[in-house]
């Protein structure tokens, strides 16, 4: 990342710089951005005539306090899940590096919120109980059936929970029960949000 000339996202717990994924390189302008939000941000802002992330221009504080409403309310109640998922997966160096700094950041042994696990039910409770907020979020618009955040209008925010959920059924597996209920509930709403965003995350869509 340094050698990109990518910026540090955020602090370690001794105060020294952390580097983050997603990072873009624009070709175009030769730009490296780091952090998702301000990568929304930049693509919007340097591509206006494009499809854009956010449908009041620049005005972002809306979708910016979505984000961190979701990450803290759902993702991360649930991210032990969706660590220890990823963790069976990696390879050799990767597990290692994920053991250490995933068990201190949640002190737990991976083997604790992993699949029958003592920890995965609750875990996975605190998760489904963050998103039953962000559904009701979703169903204060209109007559509750809206698709978006923004009701009809697709936005960046919309990408945020679909992304997250992309990444979810990746390291649980498609076909795995916690999935498969997942896609129950709220009336199927993040099925169908999958579905109506398919031409954005499916190659073939
Ligand atoms: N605020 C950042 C957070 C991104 C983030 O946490 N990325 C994870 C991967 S999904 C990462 O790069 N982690 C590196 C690490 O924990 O060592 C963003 O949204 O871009």
């Amino acid at each position: 990342m340094k050698e990109l000339g990518a910026e540090a996202t955020e602090e370690l717990g001794d105060g020294s710089p952390k580097w983050t994924l997603p990072v873009i390189h624009d070709s175009t302008t030769g730009a490296i951005i780091a952090d998702s939000f301000k990568i929304a941000s930049y693509l919007d802002d340097t591509y206006p005539d494009k499809p854009t992330l956010f449908p009041f221009g620049g005005i972002r504080a809306p979708i910016l306090l979505f984000h961190t409403y979701f990450m803290q309310t759902a993702i991360a109640p649930g991210r032990p899940i969706f660590v220890s998922q990823a963790f069976f997966v990696l390879n050799p160096a990767s597990k290692d590096y994920f053991r250490r700094t995933r068990e201190a950041a949640f002190k737990m042994k991976i083997e604790e919120f992993a699949p029958a696990g003592p920890k995965r039910e609750g875990i996975w409770a605190a998760f489904k109980e963050g998103l039953d907020n962000i559904a009701s979020m979703y169903a204060s618009n209109g007559d509750g059936t809206l698709p978006y955040f923004y009701g009809e209008t697709i936005s960046y925010a919309d990408l945020i929970v679909v992304s997250h959920l992309l990444s979810i059924r990746t390291v649980l597996g498609p076909e795995t029960p916690e999935w498969k209920v997942l896609e129950g509930w709220h009336g199927g709403r993040w099925k169908k949000l999958l579905e109506l965003t398919k031409k954005y995350h499916e190659v073939d869509a």
